[in-house]
């Protein structure tokens, strides 16, 4: 008989999870559909819709494994969980012992969901090392954020703006919740302004004004814009003289981006400059995009940021209906409009353990504001040894594809000691490791889940964990007990520690599971202007802040960042020989990063990694559609085909990224990277094109 399971689908980011109707037989998914009864209301994508393909992939790795043959080899044996724990444990245990706690690096990428249970796993171990995928993702918005609002995450008031100010945002293709609210502030008469190097789905559709910028010099657009208001007297002086600190000094800092440099720097047309200054600084309130990203994958990224909040504070729109409102970071990433005891779980065993932590001296700003180490600086202190050597890794899902230098992750992971990889698939970051763990699903596990809106839930598995795959959240607490660390909380289990994180509300993990569906928490708060208006920006100062005291702070410390929105002409496009600019990173709407390029539903769709160029580049270099082209630079070479498109600009390439076959994170260097967040230039990159 079949029968209808709810679970969730986490292919993507976690703020929207989708949930399933997974329709069971026998232990077997013969169907899902999307579940009506929660926030994604039944929809799914065409990602969402080869769940059954993606859990079913024939990589899963079925047991744990040991290698037996030389790293890198594929020569795996078969072993028990039992000896698995057993050998983790006396290896780690050992490393402690005989080097530090510090030298074992803890690391999850992509998924979020078992993050703070691994975080307090690696404290409770004495491990400072900890890091994940957020230094390269979405952390970068929120230190800019934190430096100049003392807020974290904005969220857009859509409901009741009269503009949408979209840096870098193609929601088409990455997240479409957002398209049904930008399409019902276009029924409504608003306006949309989205600056993109290309002419995306998103330009095409909704845009009203489309600024087709240089990337990487969005910072440059907006000290532009600032510009103009300031010398057209367009800014809410009130606002200004109330909440905003240091305006004295942006004006200084912009009055060189005049029409004609800012033109210059941006590639942008003068007029579409005005246009752009006009309908922005004309509208009686704005929301703007900041993303997780597209912006922050720049050398300037961090910066340019800054500039996107300080533009809305010049307009008087933060913390105002219909502008950006504060938004609560919420559970397990997702700003569900409450708080759980997450953070007093990660932090409430001893805390962070003493120790300097991986990147720490590179990026001081990131070491003040994130709890994690900078993990894109771990491959180059592994091989370099600089400050200090690392003897072993525990990873939960690291794909060494999202690394710039790709080949140099495998290199630093074949230096350590002892490398633990946890994932579902067989990856090439598994095969160089001494041990490997099945890890399960979303549709396999039980998880609790928050959403925007009040929404909590708490999953049971649709289906048995396949072959011997374990939940992450399970596999750390029975390594805490194998490990013998002083936490009784972890050692307890996941079940206990699930009922800890919510023992704050006023909801039992019984009503949850008995719900089957998510459920509105009582505690949770609606988005609401005006309190930091009132009480105060989280800032030093209290203030919106154009000079930031927190970087100052660094600074009397000896370090260079400025405090300054500046914009750095010197990170952008290092490689000044090349004749284009690299692109990496165009999400496609049937690929998450590199989980779904072996699904074979959906890599029929686009089997080959594209390099996408404009008609006239093609031309200079004699290529017509389909061709292979090489795309190369001073770091690396790949051959892929070509893409023709008259929506790229001339000077542009653009690749998706994670592909086995032509990885675009070979062209860029290690150390093309945001002095302040560490975040890699994936997007900002010089390379040259020719026929294969
Ligand atoms: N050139 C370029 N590089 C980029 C980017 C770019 O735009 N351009 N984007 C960056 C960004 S924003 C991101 S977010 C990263 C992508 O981050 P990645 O971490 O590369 O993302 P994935 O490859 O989706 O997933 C990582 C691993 O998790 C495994 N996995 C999936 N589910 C689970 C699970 O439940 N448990 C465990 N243990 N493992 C699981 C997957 O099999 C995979 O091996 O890439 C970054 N790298
Ligand atoms: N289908 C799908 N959806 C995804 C993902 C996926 O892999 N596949 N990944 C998820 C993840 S991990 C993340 S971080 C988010 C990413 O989400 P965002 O950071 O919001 O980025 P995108 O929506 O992908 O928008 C990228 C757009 O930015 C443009 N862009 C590139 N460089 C620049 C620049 O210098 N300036 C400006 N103004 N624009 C630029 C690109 O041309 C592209 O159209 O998407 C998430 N959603
Ligand atoms: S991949 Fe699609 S169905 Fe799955 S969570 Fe993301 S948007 Fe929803
Ligand atoms: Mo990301």
């Amino acid at each position: 008989m079949v029968e209808i399971r709810k679970s969730i689908c986490d292919i993507c980011t976690p703020g929207k999870h989708c949930g399933l109707d997974v329709h069971v037989e026998d232990q077997t998914i013969v169907k899902i559909t999307g579940a009506k009864d929660f926030p994604s209301k039944g929809v799914l994508c065409v990602k969402g819709l080869a769940n059954e393909a993606y859990v079913n992939r024939k990589d899963r790795i079925k047991t744990p494994l040991k290698r037996v043959g030389a790293k890198g080899s594929d020569t795996f044996q078969e072993i028990s969980w039992e000896e698995a724990y057993q050998e983790i444990a006396a290896r780690l245990n050992s490393i402690k012992e005989q080097f530090s706690a510090n030298q074992v690096a803890w690391f999850v990428g992509y998924e979020k969901w078992c993050r703070a249970w691994v975080q307090r796993l690696a404290y409770s171990f004495g491990s400072a090392n900890y890091g994940t995928e957020s230094s390269s993702c979405n952390f970068a918005r929120m230190m800019a954020g934190i430096t100049t609002l003392g807020v974290g995450m904005l969220v857009n008031d859509l409901a009741h703006t009269e503009l949408f100010v979209g840096w870098g945002c193609d929601p088409y293709t990455s997240s479409h919740p957002l398209v049904d609210k930008l399409q019902a502030l276009k029924a409504r008469g608003g306006k949309i302004i989205i600056i993109d190097p290309k002419r995306t789905t998103t330009v095409k559709n909704l845009a009203d004004l489309h600024i087709q910028i240089r990337p990487g010099t969005d910072g440059a657009l907006a000290l532009g814009i600032a510009s103009y208001w300031i010398a057209n007297g367009m800014y809410d002086k009130e606002y200004v003289n109330a909440y905003v600190k240091d305006f004295e000094e942006l004006i200084r800092l912009a009055e060189p981006y005049t029409l004609e440099e800012t033109s210059r720097i941006t590639g942008v047309a003068k007029k579409d400059i005005v246009a752009m200054a006009k309908l922005y600084g004309e509208a009686r309130v704005a929301c703007a995009y900041a993303p997780p990203s597209s912006l922050p994958h720049h050398l300037n990224g961090f910066n340019a940021v800054r500039m996107i909040y300080i533009l809305q504070a010049l307009q008087g729109n933060i913390d105002v209906a219909g502008g950006d409102l504060p938004g609560s970071r919420g559970f397990c990433q997702t700003g569900c409009g409450f708080q759980t005891m997450e953070e007093t779980f990660i932090f409430g065993n001893g805390g962070r353990p003493e120790g300097k932590r991986v990147g720490e001296d590179e990026f001081p700003l990131w070491a003040m504001l994130s709890p994690e180490m900078q993990a894109i600086s771990l491959p180059e202190q592994i091989l370099s040894e600089k400050p200090y050597g690392l003897k072993a890794l525990v990873n939960f899902g690291m794909n060494h594809r999202m690394f710039p230098q790709p080949k140099k992750v495998l290199q630093a992971l074949d230096k350590l000691d002892f490398v633990v990889s946890i994932d579902l698939f067989m990856t090439e970051t598994c095969r160089h490791s001494d041990l490997v763990l099945p890890a399960c699903s979303s549709l396999e596990r039980s998880e609790l889940k928050g959403w925007p809106g009040g929404f909590l839930t708490c999953t049971t598995p649709a289906i048995k964990p396949l072959y011997q795959s374990r939940p992450d959240t399970v596999i750390v607490c029975e390594l805490a007990e194998y490990l013998g660390v002083e936490d009784d909380l972890l050692r307890s289990g996941y079940e206990e520690t699930m009922g800890y994180m919510i023992s704050n509300l006023s909801v039992t993990m019984k009503e949850l599971r008995e719900s089957g569906h998510p459920i509105r928490v009582k505690e949770a708060k609606g988005l609401a202007a005006g309190r930091l208006l009132k009480n105060g920006f989280g800032t030093k100062s209290g203030k919106i802040e154009i000079s930031s005291m927190m970087i100052g702070f660094l600074r009397q410390k000896g370090c260079k960042l400025d405090p300054l929105p500046v914009y750095d002409a010197n990170g952008v496009r290092s490689q000044d020989e090349d004749a284009m600019t690299l692109v990496s990173g165009a999400r496609m709407v049937h690929t998450v990063h590199s989980r779904l390029h072996k699904v074979e539903e959906l890599r029929r769709r686009c089997p080959d990694p594209l390099a996408v160029i404009h008609p006239a580049a093609a031309k200079a270099a004699g290529v017509t559609e389909g061709d292979f082209i090489e795309v190369y630079n001073q770091t690396g070479k790949i051959r892929l085909k070509a893409h023709i498109s008259e929506d790229v600009r001339l000077e542009d390439v653009h690749i998706c990224h994670g592909y086995e076959e032509a990885d675009v994170n070979d062209l860029i260097p290690d150390d093309h990277r945001d002095p302040y967040s560490g975040y890699p230039g994936y997007r900002d990159i010089g390379c040259n094109i020719r026929k294969a």
